[in-house]
């Protein structure tokens, strides 16, 4: 994830990987400080007005790199470092784990990385999850996976299944994010595994890709690539993904380089430039512009992590020319944005509404709350009542 600024192209030293695993460290440190007092957060606009509030609901879990909320309410959380599954309960974190994955997370961002209830997860109660491992036997390269299995009442798990396995894997930009569209369909992100070069370009490697597959792990045909559960390509780390409601249209946040972290509009079979492009660069080595999309809105956020569409009166912090904005969470400036589009998906207003969380993840409750997990462990919900002036 958990956002390294690795290096724009060519291999990573060792030293370079040595070196960004040891900020990730400290970092984790400062934010485990930051939020470990905190109970009601007030979030600052530009200006430092206070227009925004968070509660906690619960903490405690490690490393949290997922969020899936059932519609009973429960809260289900992936470890990133253990591979534990846990859930939060009315509140409390309970302290078994629904399941425990056997991982590879030895990298600063492999491991347990992706979380989702099925769209009817009310009468099948089934969970998906990806993580990292390692089998010498397939690979000398980690590799990712995809199950999915069902929660008893008891929040333990049973029937695991694997629906997608051998997915390239490695120290960073891994497998991300699982996230059911409005179409019924699994998608997911497969990053470029760190290692950057052009396979983030061909459709033939699952890397630097998002992906479209049946709630079974088999391939749609209506996919864009025939027999290829590969929807668009040309990302560098694509993490978080956010459906427009009514639309259906999808937005994707891909994390770049030092400089450039991206939210795009995903096209079927639309190619998003990396490694050649970045941010609002030009286009690199001779490549037409014509292949590439550019991005709806770039910033150096050190990562973005999820997206979310939410209705504006949620956050009740914009005048927006639309009824929705898209709150984009991020880790690096441990931060929450939401950003307002006009009708041709022009951003037409960004506003910093959460400062001092580092969010890995956001999600509806069955209520209608938001709700941000951060890193830490910590849960929240936005505050619906507009904080007194
Ligand atoms: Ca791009």
């Amino acid at each position: 994830m958990f956002p390294v600024r690795a290096s724009v192209r060519g291999t990573l030293s060792r030293q370079a990987v040595i070196s960004t695993a040891a900020t990730v460290a400290a970092l984790a440190v400062v934010i485990v400080a930051w939020s470990s007092g905190l109970q009601v957060m007030n979030a600052t606009s530009g200006s430092g007005e206070s227009i925004l509030a968070t509660e906690r609901i619960a903490s405690g879990a490690d490393a949290v790199a997922a969020m899936a909320v059932a519609p009973d309410g429960r809260i289900f959380l992936a470890e990133q470092r253990t591979g534990r599954v846990r859930v939060i309960v009315a509140g409390l974190l309970v302290p078994d784990a629904v399941i425990t994955f056997v991982l590879r997370a030895s990298g600063p961002e492999d491991g347990l990385t992706g979380l989702a209830a099925a769209p009817d997860f009310a009468s099948n109660n089934l969970l998906y999850a990806a993580y990292t491992y390692e089998d010498r036997n397939k690979s000398d390269q980690p590799l990712n996976r995809i199950v999915r299995f069902h929660v008893t009442p008891e929040n333990r798990s049973s029937d695991l299944e694997v629906i997608r396995d051998d997915l390239p894997g490695g120290d960073f930009h891994n497998c991300n994010t699982l996230r059911f569209g409005p179409d019924g369909k699994l998608w997911f992100c497969n990053g470029d595994t760190g290692w950057t070069n052009d396979v983030s370009q061909s459709v033939a490697s699952p890397e630097g890709k998002i992906h479209r597959i049946n709630a079974d792990g088999s391939i749609p045909v209506d996919n864009p690539f025939p027999h290829s559960s590969v929807y668009a390509l040309g990302f560098r780390n694509p993490f978080g993904l956010g459906f427009e409601p009514n639309t259906g249209r999808l937005f994707v946040a891909d994390n770049g380089p030092e400089c450039c972290d991206e939210v795009d509009l995903v096209m079927p079979g639309g190619n998003y430039g990396w490694p050649y492009w970045k941010g609002d660069e030009v286009a690199e080595a001779g490549a037409p512009n014509e292949r590439f999309i550019g991005p709806l809105w770039t910033r150096h956020v050190g990562g973005i992590t999820r997206l979310l569409f939410v209705s504006a009166n949620v956050v009740d912090a914009l005048a927006p020319p639309r009824d929705l904005v898209l709150l984009v969470g991020t880790f690096g400036d441990a931060s929450m944005y939401a950003l307002s589009f006009d009708s041709s998906t022009k951003v037409r207003a960004v506003q910093h509404l959460v400062v001092g969380f580092p969010v890995v993840d956001l999600a509806f409750a069955p209520d209608g709350a938001v709700l941000l997990a951060s890193y830490s462990g910590e849960v929240r919900r936005i505050v619906p009542s507009r904080p007194a002036r």
